[in-house]
């Protein structure tokens, strides 16, 4: 039955395409098209002195080389600050090409446009920029010592600073009967999307009109983005998302400055023109996250439960703040997940250093706030020598206390309130799902056999389904097909699947009728974009409503059609029909023609169908006013604030006592999305996720030298976790459904990333005896660990 479709775990649509070599993306179009190239600064931070471009301009083929002096204003004004915050006092963006300072490796000086990819490489390899290098500042600590600065106008070094406080922690812990104090250390990571960026922009000279494929998470702002600097109507700038080969947050920077160049090129050139971002610049010239240090003063009494905590987080933001604070803001006001902290304080500098930019990357933030607060939990409970479960359980928020309001403001000044959830069921299922009860035994005997096994748990909340709005227009065309489009973006999450699900369940159509466009300003004009696990949210619940008022009409006009009353009647199918009585029936393709006066002319079949039926008001209008022709509806959907989803992840690790090799032997996620459209999807965004946070937590860091240079900036020293590192991941749902929405889903794309550092510090933690402070933890990090404690 169609009916059921939502909640069912149906494979994913697009696999077979793309599985079988049928993706489009952005490399895959304009072959005849020009290429551009940068020309990058290989200095953390210089002075630029002059730019020779005359060994250049005599290579064969090369059409164009342009530097910030060519630019117009408005092309080559500073990149937008996108969400100003009063705690962000000192925001600064980059130019989309450097005037006369550079601020990090890889920040792009000169285009070039030549007539392929190798010829504009050969160019700008040509081209002599002459640096006055410039001291460079590298890693949190020298930022702050500010002994250097990276904008000569900016005192410290600081870009912002924000102090949020509910009760008042300091004294809660002074008067607290245990108090630790500590400090913890996470690396930068990053997104690394297997396609990279890229945009490919072509100029209709006749009709004034640019059409321009990005590799985007947010084809709408990339459109506004690129209207507003070329000075042109958002109706003449088309942009489409492509297939897009991951996005991971660092393809949401609107617009980039290759996205303003390779249009505005485009259009002075009238040539189509396209570039497509290679690995090292992906390391170099996009964005990273993560890094961040915090200094953690907790009091709390002899059950482990809080009183108060006090949080002091330094930010790397890197060279410049296109987001302005919203990581460091996640971080510190999602820090406390389930749990209740007493009085909390929570202050962070975010400091810039002469390196890439920092921007949301799955987890967004979250990843740091979760690792402080279960290591903070892990602390406790060691400390009072307590089971690590039960002083979470003594902290939680219960389920009767919800909607829960944690007296703290998020970056849009709306209140964070979690909205549902059953955190001591979370537990109870994690426990049991990963063998916690029984698991010291394991350990004993491991041991009593050289081995060394650990177990660790952690847990998250995620604020989910952010607005400010997403919409959906459902439209049956009279071939009985259903068209669905919604303005964000895919990036692999499976957005073709279940947009079809929801909307063949709220209209009774076969899955296979409906088709799902996204990504594309010519269908959907207003859209947001993809990120901060919003999609299924925001536009699964604008295709709901727009799906509802399609059926309504279509439930009208059958009405008419079968005289019957609307109520009585359902769809099934794809057929409307009078509940219980399937012979009084009209296919829904049908009811389309219907729903057009003009084409019902043309459709001998749909004529045969319905019998000819004077209008019941020969004096009205055939299109009612205030109704339009069509089976068609669309609709907005635009939240209060956002829905909290939640989990808890649970891993058991061993270390080999010889080389401090680290192995997952299991790795268990119980997690709550609130209602799921597809578990089978919600488990592969969970499964990518968790394999994306081993990553950050064994494998992957920015491997800076102190003049700014990226070490590992490619796949060859740049480590990923392969499949053979990723255990299998074990996996339990549990639906509070959001009453926020009217499907009551949550958001579940950045889930399994989450706590994957905090759960792992925990297991290496246990199975090792020592303390984990710093992730990631690499081999050679935990034989420091261990020399430095004493246990080898
Ligand atoms: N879903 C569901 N039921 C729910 C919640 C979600 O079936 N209750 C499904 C959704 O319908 C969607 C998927 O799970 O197909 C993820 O939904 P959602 O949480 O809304 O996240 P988004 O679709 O907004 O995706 C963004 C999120 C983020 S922020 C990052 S970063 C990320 C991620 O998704 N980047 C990804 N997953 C990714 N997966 C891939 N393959 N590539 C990326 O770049």
């Amino acid at each position: 039955m169609t009916t059921s479709l939502f909640g069912e775990p149906i494979e994913r649509r697009e696999d077979p395409r793309l599985l079988t070599g049928g993706g489009r993306f952005l490399d895959d179009l304009g072959r005849d098209a020009l290429a551009a190239a940068f020309v990058r600064s290989p200095h953390a931070h210089a002075r630029i002195l002059d730019i020779d471009l005359s060994a250049a301009v005599d290579v064969e083929g090369l059409v164009a080389i342009y530097t910030w002096e060519d630019l117009p204003g408005g092309v080559g004004d500073p990149l937008p600050l996108l969400i100003p915050h009063p705690a962000m006092t000192h925001g600064r963006t980059g130019l989309p090409l450097a005037r006369d300072v550079v601020r990090h490796v890889g920040e792009p000086i000169v285009m070039v446009v030549a007539r392929d990819r190798y010829l504009a490489e050969d160019a700008a390899e040509l081209i002599r920029v002459d640096y006055e290098p410039l001291p460079p500042v590298v890693g949190i600590e020298n930022a702050a010592a500010a002994e250097r600065l990276v904008h000569e106008d900016v005192p410290g070094n600081v870009g912002a600073h924000l102090v949020q406080e509910v009760g008042a922690a300091p004294a809660a812990i002074e008067a607290a009967p245990h108090v630790l104090e500590f400090r913890l250390d996470i690396e930068r990571s990053a997104s690394t999307p297997l396609e990279g960026r890229g945009v490919y922009a072509r100029w209709d000279a006749a009709d004034e009109s640019l059409r321009v494929y990005s590799s985007t998470q947010t084809s709408t702002s990339v459109r506004m983005a690129v209207a507003a600097r070329l000075g042109l109507p958002p109706g003449k700038v088309e942009v489409i998302a492509p297939d897009v080969g991951g996005g991971f947050g660092v393809k949401i920077v609107h617009p980039w400055p290759e996205e303003v160049l390779v249009p505005w090129a485009a259009r002075l050139l009238d040539r189509e023109i396209k570039w497509t971002e290679d690995r090292r610049e992906h390391f170099v010239a996009s964005a990273h996250e993560r890094g961040q240090v915090q200094f953690v003063r907790v009091g709390f009494d002899d059950e482990g439960r809080l009183l108060g905590l006090d949080v002091r987080i330094l930010h790397d933001h890197g060279a410049y703040t296109p987001y302005g604070i919203i990581v460091p803001i996640i971080t510190s006001t999602q820090l406390l997940g389930p749990y209740k902290p007493g009085a909390y304080r929570v202050e962070f500098t975010s400091l810039y250093t002469n390196t890439v930019i920092v921007t949301p990357y799955r987890g967004a933030g979250r990843p740091q706030g979760v690792f402080c607060m279960e290591r903070t939990m892990d602390r406790i409970a060691r400390h009072l020598g307590r089971d690590r479960a039960q002083v979470r359980a003594a902290n939680f928020i219960q389920p009767e206390e919800f909607p829960y309001d944690q007296g703290l403001t998020f970056q849009d000044g709306r209140p964070l309130i979690y909205d549902s959830g059953d955190y001591p069921e979370m537990l109870r299922k994690t426990l049991a799902l990963i063998g916690w009860d029984s698991f010291a035994e394991l350990r004993e005997a491991a041991r009593s056999r050289g081995r060394r096994i650990g177990i660790g748990l952690g847990c998250y909340v995620e604020g989910t389904g952010v607005g400010p709005y997403e919409g959906g227009h459902v439209e049956v065309d009279t071939a009985g097909r259903v068209h669905v489009s919604t303005g964000l973006t895919s990036q692999g999450q499976g957005h073709q699947t279940v947009f079809a699900q929801i909307v063949a369940a709220e209209l009774g159509v076969p899955i296979e009728d409906v088709y799902v466009t996204t990504g594309d300003t010519r269908r959907f004009g207003y859209a947001v974009g993809t990120f901060a696990s919003r999609a299924a949210v925001m536009s699964g619940n604008a295709v709901a409503l727009a799906a509802r008022k399609v059926r309504d009409k279509a439930l009208r006009i059958a009405g008419d059609a079968l005289e019957a009353d609307p109520g009585d009647l359902q769809i099934t199918d794809g057929t409307v029909h009078v509940k219980g009585d399937a012979t009084a029936a009209i296919p829904l393709r049908t009811v389309a023609v219907l729903a057009n006066p003009l084409r019902y002319a043309f459709d001998a079949e749909a004529q045969r169908a319905t019998q000819f039926a004077a209008p019941a008001d020969p004096a009205a209008p055939p299109v009612a006013p205030g109704d339009e022709p069509g089976l068609e509806g669309r609709d907005y959907y635009s939240p209060v604030r956002s829905t909290f989803a939640a989990g808890m992840h649970a891993a058991v690790v061993e270390t080999d006592p010889d080389t401090a090799e680290i192995r997952i032997l299991r790795y268990a996620v119980v997690h709550d999305c609130g209602r799921m459209i597809n578990p089978r999807i919600v488990e592969g965004q969970i499964h990518g996720g968790v394999a994306q946070g081993i990553g950050g937590a064994l494998y992957e860091r920015m491997a800076y030298d102190p003049a700014g240079q990226l070490l590992n900036a490619s796949f060859m020293d740049f480590l990923m976790p392969y499949a053979t590192e990723i255990p299998r991941i074990e996996t339990d749902h549990l639906e509070t459904p959001s009453p926020l929405n009217p499907l009551g889903i949550k958001g579940a794309g950045e889930a399994g990333v989450i706590p994957v550092s905090a759960v792992l510090a925990a297991a290496i933690e246990d199975a090792e005896g020592i303390r984990v402070d710093a992730m990631p933890i690499s081999p050679d990090d935990l034989f420091h660990l261990r020399l430095r404690a004493g246990t080898d």
